[in-house]
């Protein structure tokens, strides 16, 4: 069976996450909630928060598989956050900043939950662009954000040259602006792997233009959690 990150590759549609925060989420309206990204475009549900108490996303993962056949995803602030019970995790690096514990120590802290997990790990280049207003990633992380469109365009490059599967271009948790058109666009015709694009994606118009300019993947938080009738906007 093809795994989740040969389905991203391959996938001729593009695909969108709909991004749980377990420590926003309200696990009593888990069916309302999972029953609208069902029947939404949404082709996966990613888990993850910049800070999340321990425990609460394994709950929360064990709250929702049941109710959906989207894979699940890591998306973890911290090695906390990683369970087994999950489908696949974004193994993250920052490459973007020049915090040592987010470019490796924290994947080194997760190993012992990953030595005998069958999760599937997809190294991924994680790399946080200037998105208008200081986020959670920012403060949690103690780095940078970049906005230097060769930097950036660079950075990607050097993390596909490492070995990453993946790049994740993210503007930020509620990002006052999106990543750039401009920005997606030389990233995608520098790199040969796919590219996830979020942060700050709140419309149907802004998802076209994030899919028109290259993402394979876009992921989508905040407008859900803000607003569910966005749901409607995107429906199957
Ligand atoms: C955040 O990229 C994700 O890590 C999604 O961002 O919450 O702004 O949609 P939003």
């Amino acid at each position: 069976m093809e795994n989740i990150l040969q389905h991203i590759q391959s996938s001729r549609t593009q695909s969108l996450a709909v991004l749980i925060d377990p420590d926003k989420f309200n696990l009593k309206k888990s069916s309302q909630f999972i029953d609208k990204v069902n029947k939404s475009l949404a082709t996966h549900i990613f888990i993850g928060g910049s800070r999340v108490e321990d425990k609460i996303t394994e709950a929360l993962i064990l709250a929702i598989k049941p109710l959906t056949n989207l894979p699940i995803v890591l998306f973890p602030g911290d090695a906390s956050q990683v369970s087994n019970q999950a489908d696949a995790l974004l193994f993250l690096s920052l490459v973007s900043g020049r915090n040592p514990e987010y470019l490796i120590g924290q994947q080194i802290k997760a190993v012992s939950k990953l030595r005998n997990s069958d999760l599937e790990v997809i190294p991924t280049g994680y790399i946080l662009i200037e998105g208008g207003k200081e986020t959670a990633t920012q403060q949690v992380s103690n780095t940078k954000p970049l906005s230097a469109f060769q930097e950036i365009i660079d950075t990607a490059k050097a993390a596909e040259l490492l070995g990453m599967k993946l790049i994740y271009l993210e503007a930020g948790s509620g990002a006052q602006f999106a990543v750039s058109e401009k920005i997606i666009k030389a990233v995608k015709d520098e790199i040969n792997i796919p590219l996830i694009v979020g942060g700050g994606i709140r419309s149907k118009d802004a998802l076209e233009k994030a899919y028109n300019s290259g993402a394979n993947l876009v992921v989508i938080g905040t407008a859900f959690e803000e607003d569910e009738s966005f749901f409607n906007e995107i429906k199957r």
